[in-house]
């Protein structure tokens, strides 16, 4: 196939934290590489998916949940949708239609995106849901803002994906391919490893934990038959590490555990994972070197 013949269009995926981003970013893959969790602001960085049928690539950004910078991380992860923003054809506004339509969306759509964007609504979570909420939802919406589209989906049940698919496949613009057929992302695997953990982390400790964590790879060796990889987890206080650590390392062991099965699968090879768990105020650290988005 030469460069004339090939179709492509960027994707930003957005929405408060929480609504399914990833889930549905995953969906639209046929693959998990983003994290998900119960937890509202699990995503930090963006992440790119590629996905190519035939002729045609869409290029996926997962990006953080909407939110008010408070942090530093805060921030870092407000521009990563900005970019994200920037860099996209289509946008896919994400809203989890067991909720009610939120002023902080409003806000977003109207005065955050990219002169003469256009957006598709997609109402998420729609197996949780009855059909009357979800008509007077879609009315609040369409009198709100002007929608391209309005879908209805369920990202976690996979239903209404393939509708998704062909409205952005058929979008796709002669502009040629970015990335070569088979590759599916731009991180590298030291970065999904990282988020492996920390989703881990995510499901098995409580209120500010997950949120009080970084980690950085610090050795990654693919061997023949196993892959090597040491990674420090640093945490803001003693008495967090003491958490994560658990009675006899009991939450240790089951969070390095469930890691390394999720990894194995990931890799699909054997994998040593050594956590090293460091207490040191991380976002002192934070630098666009070591918050990387892809
Ligand atoms: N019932 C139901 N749950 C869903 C659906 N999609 C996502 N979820 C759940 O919603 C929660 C949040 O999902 P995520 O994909 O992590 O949400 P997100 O928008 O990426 O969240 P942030 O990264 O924190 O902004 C998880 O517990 C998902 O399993 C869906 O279609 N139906
Ligand atoms: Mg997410």
């Amino acid at each position: 196939m030469t460069q004339a013949n090939k179709y492509s269009s960027w994707i930003s995926v957005v929405g408060m934290p929480n609504a399914g981003k990833s889930t549905l970013f995953n969906s639209m893959m046929e693959n998990k590489l983003a994290i998900v969790s119960p937890k509202a602001q699990t995503t930090r960085n963006s992440l790119k998916g590629i996905k190519t049928i035939g002729s045609k690539q869409l290029v996926f950004i997962d990006t953080p949940g909407l939110l008010n910078p408070e942090k530093r991380i805060d921030k870092f992860m407000l521009k990563s949708i900005q970019t994200a923003l920037s860099d996209s054809d289509q946008i896919l506004f994400i809203h989890d239609a067991t909720r009610s339509l939120q002023e902080k969306e409003l806000d977003f759509l109207h005065k955050s995106l990219p002169k003469d964007s256009e957006v598709i609504l997609v109402l998420n979570k729609i197996d949780r849901i009855e059909k009357n909420r979800l008509l007077e939802l879609t009315q609040k919406f369409q009198e709100a803002f002007n929608f391209r589209h309005i879908l209805m989906v369920s990202a976690l049940k996979k239903s209404g994906i393939d509708d998704l698919l062909r409205l952005l496949t058929d979008e796709c613009k002669n502009i040629g391919w970015f990335f070569e057929e088979n590759q599916i992302t731009t991180a590298p695997i030291s970065f999904l490893a990282e988020e492996i953990v920390r989703e881990k982390v995510l499901f098995n400790t409580h209120q500010e934990i997950p949120y009080n964590i970084f980690l950085q790879t610090d050795l990654i060796e693919d061997k023949e038959d196993i892959y090597k990889i040491h990674m420090t987890l640093f945490t803001t206080s003693l008495s967090n590490k003491k958490i994560l650590i658990g009675k006899q390392g009991d939450m240790f062991k089951k969070i390095s555990t469930q890691s390394r099965l999720e990894l194995e699968k990931l890799l699909n090879k054997k994998v040593f994972l050594r956590v090293h768990i460091k207490v040191q105020d991380w976002e002192k650290k934070l630098n666009d070197k070591i918050f990387v988005n892809y």
